[in-house]
């Protein structure tokens, strides 16, 4: 299905809009509030570039909550589950965000900018509510704000030349999720090493909105010699990466251990944190449904489902798929999914309702493509 998106004030424009128009943007999703650029309109081209050259992507809709203050350390401790006793000014750290009963709520990338000043680089849901909310019901010393600050990420094996080619030598020194202060010319931008994706990459933070077009045409211009392109966070090679795509895979029931990010979270510590007594019952009762991958017979998909398609195993729901795609390097449609945990075993066979269709897959442990 093909509509066109209303444009107006209630959802945001990211700084570097009107450059993705003009480079080509064929469609947009919505994600935190914003217009997120999904496609240039080449599918193909995007995952080629992304596995063999370099791609750029807006992805300024990785909104970031900031708080800071005399609290800023305590609050962050406080809302994550991972162990933050080695935290560091300059080292991003993956933290999942939990409930109360212990349920995901967001996996941002955590940045210590100062002593005092703490970012989340967050997924799609609303933070910083919940971060004033309960900073505000504690009385914890901190301003809760969004800063000017717009993730431009340039992803793929050609991206580290580039970046160095950008900031210097010294790029090669930062460790995944390292990242620091600096101007690119004139532009304030913070250098970090990460992205979403497994081919390796490093995200610019845009530090003043009204330079998203400087920063896209430096990107561009620099990058022309690697034949870098435009292109959006992939939606295949992610799934042959199996990363988390939160609001794609977690529903409301969703908890950290059937992601696989029981390995971030630290119940052993004696810092409290919200969700620590639920996760620990959790535990203990036992983990009931798992994050797995499927190979699924049949003619290629074309197109992402645009639901989610419930699994069957032996005529009865065992849970669903969040996104599938066929895979050019494995040669096969993949899924990604959440089943009861009796069925996420290596090889079953299981039947996909794909509303119009059904298909056969056989389950996979993740990531699918190693
Ligand atoms: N960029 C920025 N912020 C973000 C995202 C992003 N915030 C939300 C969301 N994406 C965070 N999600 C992830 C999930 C996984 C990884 C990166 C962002 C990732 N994980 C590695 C892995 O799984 O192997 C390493 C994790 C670790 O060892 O700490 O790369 O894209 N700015």
């Amino acid at each position: 299905m093909t509509i066109s998106l209303s444009i107006g004030p209630q959802n945001r424009k990211s700084p570097f809009f009107n450059s993705t128009l003009q480079d080509g943007l064929t469609a947009a999703s919505i994600y935190n509030h914003m217009y997120f650029p999904t496609t240039f309109g080449d599918r193909p081209a995007e995952y080629d570039r992304l596995l063999n050259g370099v791609a750029m992507w807006d992805v300024s809709i990785e909104r970031q909550v900031a708080f800071k203050g005399r609290d800023a350390i305590k609050l962050a401790r406080y809302l994550t589950g991972r162990n933050l006793d080695d935290l560091q000014i300059g080292q991003g750290k993956y933290i999942p965000l939990c409930d109360y009963r212990g349920r995901l709520i967001n996996d941002p990338i955590l940045l210590q900018i100062s002593k005092d000043e703490i970012w989340l680089s967050i997924a799609d849901s609303d933070i910083k509510l919940w971060v004033s909310g309960i900073a505000d019901s504690l009385e914890y010393q901190v301003d809760v704000f969004e800063p000017d600050a717009s993730p431009l990420a340039v992803q793929g094996p050609l991206a580290t030349p580039l970046i160095a080619d950008l900031f210097g030598q010294w790029i090669h020194d930062l460790k995944f999720f390292g990242f620091r202060e600096i101007k690119l010319k004139d532009i304030p931008v913070i250098l970090a090493r990460s992205g979403w994706s497994k081919q390796g990459g490093f995200e610019i933070y845009l530090l003043d909105k009204n330079l998203g077009e400087n920063l896209w045409a430096e990107i561009k211009s620099a990058g022309a010699k690697y034949n870098i392109g435009p292109g959006a966070p992939n939606y295949i090679e992610r799934l042959e990466s199996g990363l988390l795509s939160f609001r794609t895979d977690c529903d409301k029931h969703s908890n950290p251990f059937e992601f696989g990010l029981g390995r971030f979270i630290d119940l052993d510590q004696n810092q409290e944190f919200i969700g620590k007594t639920a996760l620990q019952k959790i535990k203990e009762a036992g983990v009931k449904r798992d994050f797995i991958g499927l190979r699924i017979d049949g003619p290629k998909f074309n197109s992402p489902p645009e639901d989610r398609s419930s699994i069957y195993s032996d005529d009865k729901y065992i849970g669903y798929s969040s996104a599938a795609a066929y895979s050019p390097r494995l040669k096969s449609n993949i899924a990604v999914g959440v089943v009861d945990i009796c069925h996420a075993i290596e090889g079953e066979v299981v039947l996909i309702d794909f509303s119009d269709h059904k298909r056969k897959a056989r389950v996979t442990t993740l990531p699918v493509f190693r």
